[in-house]
């Protein structure tokens, strides 16, 4: 009971903030003190069967590597709810054999993965939402990680990149923090500290920061969306680590996860994204002056937000899969290579899922998805069949 209770909390604090995120920062910080003690509830076990295994509450966002080094797929998930990441190591049979939490400052919004100090092995960072900064954990590179720090004056962090974006072989930062409208990079040292580098003014309600080389230049950009001026804005790496100012694309209805490829195989890069206000996605295709504009929009499902991108039909053309927060299904978006997609039939997940991600967890080389359910706490992998449906990864027997 109390852990339904917790698990809608949840669900519907964060489903409120597909709107702005001025109001989403306060929602989550009560989130935090509501749902820290479900957390404890929550820590026992670990398989659920059928694919699905459990994280603290309010698991928030994903990411896919390979965290020891044995070549198979890992996931680190931060619980917003729970102040924690919880590390699964891949087992290569679709499942996990080993799972793990580790403590994190309050309302961890974002993780991501880097060599911080450059010995080589992956390290931990988590963006908190709380009044502090960052959370950083040493990895071993056999999947353990000691050594909490955190990184204190930057409170309120709602999303981080980590990039090792000055070549220097060490890892840095870019976190956004949205009440001071602002982007910050941060350039990793020997000894795992960081440096603060340049401060960019990305104005009101910046909300998911994101990698991606978008202009093909081999040097890293960042994307912020704003919530408040339905769009993207591009800062563009530069020689030496650094980012241009920022320049906004117009892309509609509070904007979301987004993703690039080369949707119609012009050789310039081309951006989607989900619409959560317009229940779409939306596709921008780069012309040769290099602007992007929206191309086509295509009506996916009610509060649109994990988007990603990869061939899940194996034609050579990178497909689109969106998690439709309210409507609680995926919808897959297979794409023609001429710029056009082919929208594919709802399938119910009857979860809130907050993010989706792919890997090849079970090595079949079909690629796998993974959604991140914020209402049952709880990560789910769905096994790709090679032609764009999904089923959920059955138990090895
Ligand atoms: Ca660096
Ligand atoms: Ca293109
Ligand atoms: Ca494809
Ligand atoms: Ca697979």
């Amino acid at each position: 009971m109390i852990l339904t209770v917790c698990g809608r909390l949840a669900g519907v604090r964060f489903a409120a903030c597909a709107v702005p995120l001025a109001a989403c920062a306060v929602p989550l910080a009560a989130c935090v003190v509501l749902l820290a003690a479900c957390a404890v509830l929550l820590a026992a076990g670990s398989a659920r069967g059928n694919g699905t295994w459990e994280t603290h509450a309010f698991p928030h966002h994903a990411v896919v590597r390979d965290l020891d080094g044995d070549g198979l797929s890992d996931v680190v998930v931060c619980n917003a709810g729970a102040g924690s990441v919880t590390v699964l190591l891949g087992d290569g049979l679709g499942g996990f054999r080993e799972r793990a939490h580790y403590a994190t400052g309050r309302g961890p919004s974002w993780v991501d993965a880097v060599d911080v100090d450059g010995d080589g092995t992956l390290d931990l960072i988590t963006g908190d939402t709380g009044d502090v900064g960052m959370t950083v954990y040493t990895g071993d590179g056999r999947g353990t990680f000691g050594a909490r720090r955190t990184v204190e004056g930057y409170p309120g962090i709602g999303s981080l990149v980590a990039r090792d974006f000055d070549g220097d072989g060490r890892g840095d930062v870019a976190i956004v923090q949205p009440l001071q409208e602002r982007v910050v990079i941060l350039h990793g040292e020997a000894a795992g500290t960081f440096r603060e580098g340049a401060v960019y003014d990305v104005g009101a309600a910046p909300h998911i920061l994101g990698p991606g080389d978008l202009d093909g230049d081999g040097r890293m950009d960042l994307l912020v969306n704003s919530l408040v001026d339905a769009s993207i804005l591009w800062l563009q790496g530069q020689e030496g680590g650094g980012f241009a100012p920022p320049r906004p694309i117009a892309v509609g209805g509070h904007p979301h996860y987004r993703v690039h490829g080369d949707w119609n195989r012009d050789g310039r890069r081309d951006l989607a994204v989900t619409l959560a206000s317009d229940g779409a996605v939306g596709v921008l295709l780069r012309k040769a002056d290099g602007t992007l504009a929206l191309s086509e929009s295509y009506p996916v499902g009610v509060n649109p937000h994990g988007l990603t991108g990869a061939d899940v039909n194996g034609d050579g053309h990178r497909d689109l899969v969106v998690a439709n927060r309210t409507s609680k299904d995926v919808v897959v978006l297979l794409s023609r290579g001429d710029g056009r997609f082919v929208p594919q039939p709802a399938v119910s997940t009857d979860e809130d899922v907050i993010a989706v991600e792919v890997g090849d967890f079970d090595r079949d080389g079909r690629v796998d998805l993974l959604l991140v359910s914020a209402s049952s706490n709880q990560i789910i992998i769905w096994r790709g069949l090679g032609d764009g449906n999904f089923r959920p990864m059955p138990r090895p027997s």
